[in-house]
Protein backbone atom coordinates (compact mmCIF):
# COMPACT_ATOMS: atom_id res chain seq x y z
CA UNK A 1 0.00 0.00 0.00
CA UNK A 2 1.99 3.44 -1.24
CA UNK A 3 1.02 6.72 0.07
CA UNK A 4 2.23 9.33 -2.06
CA UNK A 5 5.40 8.17 -2.71
CA UNK A 6 6.18 5.99 0.31
CA UNK A 7 4.94 2.85 1.55
CA UNK A 8 3.13 2.17 4.35
CA UNK A 9 5.99 0.86 6.69
CA UNK A 10 8.07 3.75 6.01
CA UNK A 11 4.97 6.18 6.67
CA UNK A 12 4.65 4.50 10.20
CA UNK A 13 8.11 4.88 10.88
CA UNK A 14 7.70 8.41 8.99
CA UNK A 15 4.90 9.30 11.91
CA UNK A 16 6.67 8.25 14.74
CA UNK A 17 10.00 9.74 14.23
CA UNK A 18 10.68 13.24 13.68
CA UNK A 19 13.38 13.43 11.27
CA UNK A 20 11.05 11.39 8.88
CA UNK A 21 8.22 13.50 9.63
CA UNK A 22 9.14 16.56 7.55
CA UNK A 23 8.73 14.03 4.90
CA UNK A 24 4.73 13.85 5.42
CA UNK A 25 4.33 17.47 5.97
CA UNK A 26 4.51 17.15 2.09
CA UNK A 27 2.20 14.14 1.51
CA UNK A 28 -1.42 13.99 1.60
CA UNK A 29 -3.29 11.32 3.59
CA UNK A 30 -6.86 9.72 2.66
CA UNK A 31 -9.70 8.16 5.47
CA UNK A 32 -8.34 5.07 3.79
CA UNK A 33 -4.74 5.36 4.14
CA UNK A 34 -5.68 6.28 7.96
CA UNK A 35 -7.48 3.28 8.32
CA UNK A 36 -4.47 0.86 7.15
CA UNK A 37 -2.15 2.75 9.71
CA UNK A 38 -4.54 2.44 12.35
CA UNK A 39 -5.06 -1.43 10.97
CA UNK A 40 -1.29 -1.86 10.82
CA UNK A 41 -0.94 -0.72 14.79
CA UNK A 42 -3.32 -3.24 15.96
CA UNK A 43 -5.29 0.31 17.33
CA UNK A 44 -8.67 -0.07 15.38
CA UNK A 45 -10.67 -0.88 17.68
CA UNK A 46 -8.86 1.54 20.58
CA UNK A 47 -9.48 4.57 17.80
CA UNK A 48 -13.02 3.45 17.15
CA UNK A 49 -13.75 3.29 21.07
CA UNK A 50 -12.16 6.51 21.68
CA UNK A 51 -13.78 8.25 19.14
CA UNK A 52 -17.03 6.38 20.29
CA UNK A 53 -16.53 8.07 23.89
CA UNK A 54 -15.99 11.84 22.17
CA UNK A 55 -19.21 11.34 20.21
CA UNK A 56 -20.91 10.29 23.42
CA UNK A 57 -19.51 13.84 25.31
CA UNK A 58 -21.04 15.60 22.02
CA UNK A 59 -24.42 14.03 22.29
CA UNK A 60 -24.73 15.20 26.55
CA UNK A 61 -23.51 18.51 25.74
CA UNK A 62 -25.77 18.97 22.75
CA UNK A 63 -28.65 17.83 25.41
CA UNK A 64 -27.87 20.41 27.40
CA UNK A 65 -27.78 23.16 25.31
CA UNK A 66 -31.12 21.62 24.24
CA UNK A 67 -32.27 21.78 27.25
CA UNK A 68 -31.41 25.34 28.08
CA UNK A 69 -33.06 26.30 24.98
CA UNK A 70 -36.23 25.01 26.11
CA UNK A 71 -36.12 26.45 29.38
CA UNK A 72 -34.93 29.91 28.58
CA UNK A 73 -37.28 30.13 25.24
CA UNK A 74 -40.35 29.39 27.96
CA UNK A 75 -38.95 32.20 30.30
CA UNK A 76 -37.88 34.87 27.64
CA UNK A 77 -40.50 34.03 25.22
CA UNK A 78 -37.20 33.47 22.30
CA UNK A 79 -34.90 30.99 21.79
CA UNK A 80 -31.91 31.79 22.92
CA UNK A 81 -29.98 29.74 19.83
CA UNK A 82 -31.12 29.38 16.66
CA UNK A 83 -30.10 26.56 15.52
CA UNK A 84 -26.97 23.99 16.77
CA UNK A 85 -24.60 21.60 14.91
CA UNK A 86 -22.00 19.37 16.25
CA UNK A 87 -19.62 17.15 14.81
CA UNK A 88 -17.11 14.67 15.42
CA UNK A 89 -13.52 15.63 13.42
CA UNK A 90 -13.09 13.35 10.59
CA UNK A 91 -9.82 11.20 10.75
CA UNK A 92 -8.25 13.28 8.11
CA UNK A 93 -8.51 16.43 9.66
CA UNK A 94 -7.20 14.99 12.84
CA UNK A 95 -4.09 14.59 10.92
CA UNK A 96 -3.90 17.44 9.39
CA UNK A 97 -4.51 19.40 12.49
CA UNK A 98 -1.52 17.36 13.94
CA UNK A 99 0.26 18.00 11.21
CA UNK A 100 -0.17 21.58 11.74
CA UNK A 101 1.15 21.14 15.35
CA UNK A 102 3.85 19.14 14.34
CA UNK A 103 3.27 15.98 15.83
CA UNK A 104 2.54 12.66 14.47
CA UNK A 105 -0.78 10.74 14.29
CA UNK A 106 -0.73 8.63 17.57
CA UNK A 107 -4.32 8.43 19.76
CA UNK A 108 -2.01 9.73 22.50
CA UNK A 109 -1.30 12.75 20.63
CA UNK A 110 -5.35 13.22 19.82
CA UNK A 111 -6.09 12.80 23.26
CA UNK A 112 -3.42 15.10 24.90
CA UNK A 113 -3.23 17.80 22.41
CA UNK A 114 -6.66 18.10 20.22
CA UNK A 115 -9.30 19.88 22.21
CA UNK A 116 -11.88 19.91 19.09
CA UNK A 117 -12.38 15.97 18.41
CA UNK A 118 -15.86 16.60 19.49
CA UNK A 119 -17.79 20.03 18.21
CA UNK A 120 -20.75 21.79 19.17
CA UNK A 121 -21.66 25.24 17.95
CA UNK A 122 -24.77 27.10 19.49
CA UNK A 123 -25.53 29.53 16.48
CA UNK A 124 -27.62 32.85 18.18
CA UNK A 125 -29.34 36.19 17.05
CA UNK A 126 -28.24 38.06 19.67
CA UNK A 127 -24.71 38.52 21.56
CA UNK A 128 -26.26 38.66 25.07
CA UNK A 129 -27.70 35.69 24.60
CA UNK A 130 -24.10 33.81 23.68
CA UNK A 131 -23.00 34.98 27.12
CA UNK A 132 -26.66 34.31 29.07
CA UNK A 133 -26.01 30.52 27.33
CA UNK A 134 -22.10 30.14 27.95
CA UNK A 135 -22.94 31.35 31.64
CA UNK A 136 -25.65 28.65 32.42
CA UNK A 137 -23.77 25.47 30.98
CA UNK A 138 -20.62 26.76 32.66
CA UNK A 139 -22.76 26.51 36.19
CA UNK A 140 -23.67 23.21 36.10
CA UNK A 141 -22.11 21.25 38.60
CA UNK A 142 -20.83 17.90 36.25
CA UNK A 143 -19.13 20.42 34.06
CA UNK A 144 -15.80 21.72 33.81
CA UNK A 145 -14.22 24.45 31.79
CA UNK A 146 -11.20 24.13 31.10
CA UNK A 147 -10.38 27.15 28.52
CA UNK A 148 -12.48 30.12 27.69
CA UNK A 149 -11.57 31.91 24.87
CA UNK A 150 -13.69 35.17 24.13
CA UNK A 151 -12.88 36.33 20.44
CA UNK A 152 -15.94 38.07 20.71
CA UNK A 153 -14.65 40.59 23.58
CA UNK A 154 -10.82 40.18 21.75
CA UNK A 155 -11.23 39.16 17.64
CA UNK A 156 -8.93 37.46 16.10
CA UNK A 157 -6.58 39.39 13.74
CA UNK A 158 -8.94 38.21 10.69
CA UNK A 159 -11.68 39.05 12.07
CA UNK A 160 -12.69 35.99 13.77
CA UNK A 161 -15.37 36.42 16.58
CA UNK A 162 -17.43 33.58 18.47
CA UNK A 163 -16.85 32.32 22.27
CA UNK A 164 -15.37 29.48 22.84
CA UNK A 165 -15.54 26.65 25.88
CA UNK A 166 -13.35 23.82 25.87
CA UNK A 167 -15.24 21.72 28.63
CA UNK A 168 -14.80 18.41 30.30
CA UNK A 169 -17.77 16.14 30.39
CA UNK A 170 -18.15 12.91 32.18
CA UNK A 171 -19.71 10.09 30.25
CA UNK A 172 -20.85 6.88 32.25
CA UNK A 173 -20.09 3.40 30.48
CA UNK A 174 -21.08 -0.33 31.73
CA UNK A 175 -18.13 0.58 34.66
CA UNK A 176 -16.30 2.97 34.69
CA UNK A 177 -16.93 7.20 34.14
CA UNK A 178 -14.60 9.07 32.02
CA UNK A 179 -13.68 12.76 30.95
CA UNK A 180 -13.93 13.70 27.60
CA UNK A 181 -12.99 17.21 26.66
CA UNK A 182 -15.51 19.06 23.94
CA UNK A 183 -15.39 22.22 22.12
CA UNK A 184 -18.37 24.52 22.44
CA UNK A 185 -18.43 27.44 20.06
CA UNK A 186 -20.98 30.34 20.32
CA UNK A 187 -21.66 32.42 17.33
CA UNK A 188 -24.46 34.99 16.28
CA UNK A 189 -25.69 34.01 12.94
CA UNK A 190 -23.90 36.96 11.37
CA UNK A 191 -20.68 36.00 13.18
CA UNK A 192 -21.52 32.52 11.97
CA UNK A 193 -22.09 33.58 8.11
CA UNK A 194 -18.74 35.39 8.24
CA UNK A 195 -16.94 32.81 9.66
CA UNK A 196 -17.97 29.99 6.97
CA UNK A 197 -17.22 31.76 4.07
CA UNK A 198 -13.94 33.07 5.66
CA UNK A 199 -13.13 29.28 6.60
CA UNK A 200 -13.60 28.23 2.59
CA UNK A 201 -11.41 31.02 1.60
CA UNK A 202 -8.60 29.81 4.19
CA UNK A 203 -8.70 25.91 2.91
CA UNK A 204 -9.10 26.74 -0.84
CA UNK A 205 -5.79 26.77 -2.34
CA UNK A 206 -4.38 29.52 -5.37
CA UNK A 207 -6.98 31.91 -4.27
CA UNK A 208 -6.46 34.72 -6.58
CA UNK A 209 -5.91 38.39 -4.64
CA UNK A 210 -6.10 36.70 -1.45
CA UNK A 211 -5.53 39.66 0.11
CA UNK A 212 -7.48 42.13 -0.86
CA UNK A 213 -10.11 39.61 -0.04
CA UNK A 214 -8.72 39.17 3.45
CA UNK A 215 -8.71 42.88 3.70
CA UNK A 216 -12.27 42.87 3.38
CA UNK A 217 -13.18 40.05 5.36
CA UNK A 218 -11.73 42.13 8.07
CA UNK A 219 -13.97 45.03 6.74
CA UNK A 220 -17.18 42.77 6.58
CA UNK A 221 -15.73 41.39 10.44
CA UNK A 222 -16.73 45.11 11.52
CA UNK A 223 -19.86 45.48 9.71
CA UNK A 224 -21.44 42.45 11.11
CA UNK A 225 -20.28 43.38 14.26
CA UNK A 226 -21.76 46.44 14.70
CA UNK A 227 -24.89 45.11 12.61
CA UNK A 228 -24.97 42.52 16.17
CA UNK A 229 -24.91 45.53 18.11
CA UNK A 230 -27.68 47.63 16.41
CA UNK A 231 -29.81 44.07 16.29
CA UNK A 232 -29.10 43.97 19.92
CA UNK A 233 -30.46 47.40 20.87
CA UNK A 234 -33.53 47.21 18.56
CA UNK A 235 -34.65 44.17 20.60
CA UNK A 236 -34.17 45.77 23.94
CA UNK A 237 -35.98 48.79 22.71
CA UNK A 238 -38.96 46.21 21.73
CA UNK A 239 -38.04 44.47 24.84
CA UNK A 240 -38.75 47.79 26.55
CA UNK A 241 -42.02 48.51 25.18
CA UNK A 242 -40.59 52.00 24.65
CA UNK A 243 -41.17 53.37 21.33
CA UNK A 244 -39.20 56.53 21.03
CA UNK A 245 -36.65 57.62 18.40
CA UNK A 246 -33.31 56.89 20.07
CA UNK A 247 -29.44 58.23 19.32
CA UNK A 248 -26.71 55.96 18.73
CA UNK A 249 -23.43 57.12 19.20
CA UNK A 250 -20.77 55.60 17.04
CA UNK A 251 -18.09 53.37 18.52
CA UNK A 252 -14.60 54.51 17.88
CA UNK A 253 -14.71 51.42 15.65
CA UNK A 254 -18.16 52.35 14.12
CA UNK A 255 -16.47 55.62 13.12
CA UNK A 256 -13.75 53.74 11.67
CA UNK A 257 -15.98 51.34 9.48
CA UNK A 258 -17.49 54.15 8.13
CA UNK A 259 -14.56 56.29 7.48
CA UNK A 260 -12.99 52.72 5.64
CA UNK A 261 -16.16 52.66 3.88
CA UNK A 262 -16.05 56.10 2.40
CA UNK A 263 -12.26 54.74 1.53
CA UNK A 264 -13.33 52.09 -0.86
CA UNK A 265 -16.02 54.22 -2.23
CA UNK A 266 -13.73 56.96 -3.28
CA UNK A 267 -11.34 54.16 -4.47
CA UNK A 268 -13.95 52.81 -6.66
CA UNK A 269 -14.89 56.13 -8.27
CA UNK A 270 -11.72 57.10 -9.04
CA UNK A 271 -11.01 53.35 -11.02
CA UNK A 272 -14.06 53.96 -12.84
CA UNK A 273 -13.67 57.48 -13.62
CA UNK A 274 -9.49 55.87 -14.56
CA UNK A 275 -11.22 52.92 -16.64
CA UNK A 276 -13.24 55.86 -18.39
CA UNK A 277 -10.99 57.69 -19.03
CA UNK A 278 -8.78 54.79 -21.03
CA UNK A 279 -12.02 53.92 -22.82
CA UNK A 280 -12.25 57.75 -24.35
CA UNK A 281 -8.22 57.26 -25.33
CA UNK A 282 -9.12 54.43 -26.87
CA UNK A 283 -11.81 55.75 -28.87
P1 LIG B 1 -11.92 23.47 11.66
O1 LIG B 1 -11.65 22.97 10.28
O2 LIG B 1 -13.07 24.44 11.72
O3 LIG B 1 -12.07 22.38 12.67
P2 LIG B 1 -5.54 25.40 20.10
O4 LIG B 1 -6.76 24.54 20.35
O5 LIG B 1 -5.47 26.60 21.00
O6 LIG B 1 -4.30 24.62 20.01
P3 LIG B 1 -6.93 26.08 17.79
O7 LIG B 1 -7.64 24.78 17.73
O8 LIG B 1 -6.55 26.70 16.46
O9 LIG B 1 -5.66 26.01 18.66
O10 LIG B 1 -7.87 27.07 18.64
P4 LIG B 1 -8.80 28.20 18.14
O11 LIG B 1 -8.00 29.30 17.57
O12 LIG B 1 -9.65 28.55 19.31
O13 LIG B 1 -9.65 27.58 16.94
C1 LIG B 1 -10.55 26.53 17.14
C2 LIG B 1 -11.55 26.52 16.02
O14 LIG B 1 -12.19 27.81 15.94
C3 LIG B 1 -10.99 26.31 14.64
O15 LIG B 1 -10.83 24.95 14.40
C4 LIG B 1 -12.08 26.93 13.76
O16 LIG B 1 -13.22 26.10 13.68
C5 LIG B 1 -12.45 28.14 14.59
N1 LIG B 1 -11.60 29.29 14.23
C6 LIG B 1 -10.58 29.82 14.93
N2 LIG B 1 -10.04 30.86 14.30
C7 LIG B 1 -10.73 31.02 13.15
C8 LIG B 1 -10.66 31.98 12.06
O17 LIG B 1 -9.82 32.89 12.02
N3 LIG B 1 -11.58 31.81 11.06
C9 LIG B 1 -12.51 30.82 11.07
N4 LIG B 1 -13.36 30.76 10.03
N5 LIG B 1 -12.60 29.91 12.06
C10 LIG B 1 -11.73 30.01 13.09
P5 LIG B 1 -9.81 24.40 13.28
O18 LIG B 1 -9.41 23.03 13.67
O19 LIG B 1 -8.70 25.38 13.06
O20 LIG B 1 -10.65 24.35 11.97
Amino acid sequence: MAIGNLDLTQLDRALMTDEQKSLLNTSNISQREIEQLLVMRGQVQEFQMMMMKYDCALSEVRTKLEVLNKELSLRYNRNPFESIKSRIKTPVSIYEKLRRKGLPFSLENIQNNLSDIAGCRAICSFVDDIYMLAECLKKQDDVTVLVEKDYIAEPKDSGYRSLHLIVDIPIFLTDTKEYMKVEVQFRTIAMDFWASLEHKMKYKKDIENAELISEDLKFSADLINQLDRRMQQIRERIDAGDGKPYAMTPTSEERKASDETLRIIKREILAEQRAMLIDDEDD
